[in-house]
């Protein structure tokens, strides 16, 4: 596995107030497990993670064949709805620009599916231009299964509902779709600048 760090402009420089969205306390060292059910636990043997559309599955991934993908190191400041933000979490993990290089599409949006039926909506662009990775990897760590291991997505500007763990499947779609908590009445995009917790927010 190869692993390119990239830099960010919202990084370790800046001062704590600057980094912290509206409405939003620094957690700390502390870092809370937030699932709305059990962990799986899908042996490796047996994952693999689909990028498809409604029907198809158009790339898929073994474990290992994962592994294998270009890995980029990623420090970034996560914001959960709960109200806490952590600041300089790293992780590694596959650009979603690389899973989706060999997958012309037209699609608007995607709908994140999960190892448990956990699903969330995101624009396709959302994912793309350096944005979004889906991560194996936290603090030099393999992904702790309470913060989903295997693999998560991670899509650190939006907030953190929107990171699926135990992500299986990148569904590509032409319109968009509530997900879990977005069905229960939070926010279809979720901008923790614009604090777009709920609908109507
Ligand atoms: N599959 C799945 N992904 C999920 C969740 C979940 O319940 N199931 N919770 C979301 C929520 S609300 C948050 S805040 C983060 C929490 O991630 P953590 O437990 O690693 O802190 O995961 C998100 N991704
Ligand atoms: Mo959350």
């Amino acid at each position: 596995m190869s692993v390119l760090s990239r830099g960010f402009g919202r990084g370790r420089g800046r001062p704590a107030d600057d980094r912290l969205p509206p409405g939003q306390y620094d957690v700390g060292r502390e870092f809370p497990v937030l699932s709305a059910g059990p962990t799986p636990h899908t042996p490796l043997a047996q994952w693999d993670l689909a990028v498809g559309d409604g029907t198809d599955a158009l790339q898929r991934w073994s474990w290992a064949e994962f592994r294998d993908l270009p890995h980029e190191a990623v420090t970034v400041d996560i914001h959960c709805v709960t109200k806490w933000s952590k600041f300089g979490t790293r992780w590694e993990g596959v650009a979603v620009d690389r899973l989706l290089q060999d997958v012309p599409t037209t699609a608007t949006h995607v709908l994140a599916t999960s190892d448990g039926g956990y699903t969330t909506n995101v624009p396709l662009a959302d994912l793309t231009g350096g944005r979004a990775w889906v991560v194996d990897t936290y603090e030099g760590e393999p992904l702790a299964p309470e913060h989903g291991g295997p693999a998560r997505l991670l899509v650190p500007h939006l907030y953190f509902w929107k990171s699926a763990k135990w992500l299986r499947r990148l569904t590509l779609l032409h319109h968009d779709e509530p997900g879990f908590w977005e069905t229960f009445g939070y926010h279809l995009y979720g901008d923790p600048w614009r604090e777009q917790r709920y609908s109507g927010d």
